[in-house]
């Protein structure tokens, strides 16, 4: 397992090591302390911290000391300490480093950040050290140390800290390093900032010695009258019930649990206010075993396919949505708390939208929480983006523990319709199949969503068809197409014509054309609001004439940031397909998509 990586080597020091743990289902509603705030940060180009002059990492040495995750104070006037956390500045955290120092904007390499923490540790209680995401290698350390090393920078990991917490003062060191590498997922190359950092919540969780660790409480596979899951306890005592309430559908269920913990949950349901955008009901939901007890809520629909159709609770829906990245256009930077959340899924309700594409890696889970509560249906995303490094065990290894950890946090979320297992990956025998190996892990963990991938189209003379085998392993037919951007302009796109035969639902993941708000023009004129507003309308008429389109997702619902867009006038290292400005002004085909959903939502209800 790649997040047990203990990295201590053969050291005496590592004889109690703290064990990274399965991350706690809904951490945030349990008992904690929050260690967000500021940080103290050292920036470590050369990595002059993590290893030796002999290029030997400090926390494999026999003594396991020595480096900055020591957090040492000279003992007297003579000793030599060549760093220092107290005077060193602090980054916010949550929170990027780019979008808070001038010098670390462009910065790709280690940054170690110290937070002290008064902690009063009970007896009966375990502890969890917990961080919502580190991009993209987090070496974690508890009072000199090593808890252990995780990699990939948008999912949630954990350390069972019970046996290291000390009454009082303790110290948590983070490395945290957001060098690119060529066999890691992402890849080197990706269309969109590098954000380094500890970018979501860091929280310290007290829980019962025996205790919840995890759940599913969702209907059926296909079934709106069965409530079905499991609840998984760990702990030294054998708990023998689990008990699961819904007071205000008068549903509870009391079960026995096995010699493992877990306890298998159904449920019959006759009646229930089903999720849906137009009616985003959730329901309190309890779960409580012994000395716990976790209250969550839930929304309960169904998602399938039939032919060409999704059906949601049974009924057809067209997905009206669109893309977005975990950035705030205004800092820069990733979204920092809920209140950026609110303001990226509200601008894309004010177009409309039941839907959202979160591109192109697991956002936060409280992201998915508020497109749970403010009715936006989700395709979820990990970052096998383009070309990466098929061949390599290790790296698909990183990929379904990527995967893994996005289905287990969010398997709960009734806003969650599509797994997606990656986006415009180049067809190949080793990367078909990578991805079969990576759909088939993704259904292995949830039968109850939809699973897809962002593939690409082929074109041959005027004909765009779908040519990729990995479309036969999927649920839809999804794609990402850049007609009237890539090739062809507004002048000549429509001679082209989309021959997509299958009997499955068919959504566009991606179409778009870059306009610099407030730049006018006419229509053949790039990087005009003109430009981008007239593709939008050719795009409406070409994707229309398929069959079975059941949705589209145009990129993008705002301009952010990539290293990859350097024209001086026009992008400045943005990406400016965005229908919303950075600074949050509407460009024309804001209002042009809002028009085609508002006739869209005419035809399906
Ligand atoms: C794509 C990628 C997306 C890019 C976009 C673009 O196909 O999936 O990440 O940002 O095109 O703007 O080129």
């Amino acid at each position: 397992k790649i997040r047990q990586a203990l990295a201590c080597g053969v050291t005496l020091l590592c004889l109690l090591p703290a064990l990274a743990a399965p991350t706690l289902q809904n951490i945030q509603a349990r008992a904690h302390q929050s260690l967000n705030g500021r940080w103290q940060y050292i920036v470590d180009p050369y990595e002059t911290g993590y290893y030796d002059y002999r290029r030997q990492p400090y926390d494999q040495s026999a003594s396991g000391s020595g480096g900055f995750y020591d957090d040492r104070q000279p003992r007297d006037k003579g000793e030599l300490v060549e760093y220092s956390f107290d005077g060193s500045p602090t980054l916010a955290v949550p929170g990027d480093w780019n979008s808070q120092a001038a010098k670390l904007e462009l910065y790709e390499g280690t940054v170690w950040l110290r937070r002290r923490f008064e902690a009063p540790p009970r007896a009966d209680k375990r502890y969890f050290l917990h961080f919502g995401a580190v991009n993209y290698e987090a070496h974690v350390y508890l009072n000199g140390r090593k808890l252990g090393t995780h990699i990939g920078g948008f999912t949630p990991f954990q350390f069972d800290v019970t046996d290291q917490l000390k009454p009082g003062q303790n110290t948590v060191v983070v490395k945290a390093d957001n060098t690119r590498h060529a066999d890691a997922i992402p890849t080197v190359s990706t269309d969109w900032w590098n954000y380094g950092g500890i970018t979501r919540d860091v929280l310290l969780a007290e829980v019962p010695a025996t205790h919840i660790v995890d759940y599913k409480i969702q209907l059926a596979k296909n079934d709106l009258h069965r409530i079905e899951g499991f609840v998984q306890l760990d702990g030294p005592a054998h708990q023998p019930d689990v008990t699961v309430t819904i007071p205000e559908a008068k549903l509870a269920t009391t079960v026995r649990t096995d010699a493992t913990g877990r306890a298998a949950i159904s449920i019959p349901v006759s009646s229930l206010r089903y999720w849906s955008p137009e009616d985003p009901k959730l329901y309190g939901v309890t779960i409580a075993a012994g000395a716990d007890r976790v209250e969550d809520r839930i929304g309960f629909r169904t998602i399938a396919t039939r032919g060409r159709d999704i059906l949601l609770n049974g009924r057809s829906v067209f997905l009206r949505g669109v893309s977005l990245h975990d950035e705030n256009p205004l800092i820069p930077g990733r979204l920092r708390g809920e209140g950026d959340m609110r303001m990226l899924l509200q601008w894309a309700k004010d177009m409309n939208c039941n839907y959202v594409r979160l591109a192109h890696y697991p956002h936060s889970e409280a992201m998915l929480r508020l497109a749970d509560e403010m009715g936006l249906m989700v395709w979820a995303e990990v970052p096998v983006y383009w070309t990466i490094a098929w061949q390599n065990e290790a790296t698909f290894a990183n990929a379904a523990q990527q995967m893994t950890d996005l289905v287990v946090r969010d398997r709960n979320r009734a806003a969650v319709a599509i797994w997606s297992i990656g986006n415009e990956t180049p067809v190949s025998a080793p990367r078909n199949a990578f991805m079969g190996k990576l759909a088939d892990t993704v259904r292995a963990l949830d039968d109850t969503r939809l699973v897809a991938a962002a593939l690409e189209v082929h074109r041959e003379g005027r004909e765009i068809t779908m040519q990729d085998p990995l479309a036969e392993r999927l649920d839809l037919i999804s794609f990402n197409e850049y007609a009237g951007w890539y090739w062809a302009s507004n002048r000549d796109m429509l001679d082209y014509r989309f021959t997509i035969p299958h009997d499955k639902p068919v959504l566009v993941t991606e179409f778009g054309a870059d306009a610099l708000a407030g730049l006018h023009g006419d229509a053949d004129t790039r990087w005009t609001e003109e430009y981008q507003d007239q593709l939008y309308k050719n795009q409406f008429r070409m994707l229309d004439a398929i069959p079975g389109l059941r949705g589209i997702t145009p990129w993008i619902l705002v301009d952010f940031r990539s290293p990859r867009r350097p024209h001086p006038v026009y992008q400045d290292f943005w990406n400016r397909k965005g229908l919303i400005s950075a600074t949050g002004e509407r460009k024309k085909a804001f209002h042009t998509l809002k028009a085609y959903y508002d006739a869209k939502e005419r035809q399906y209800t």
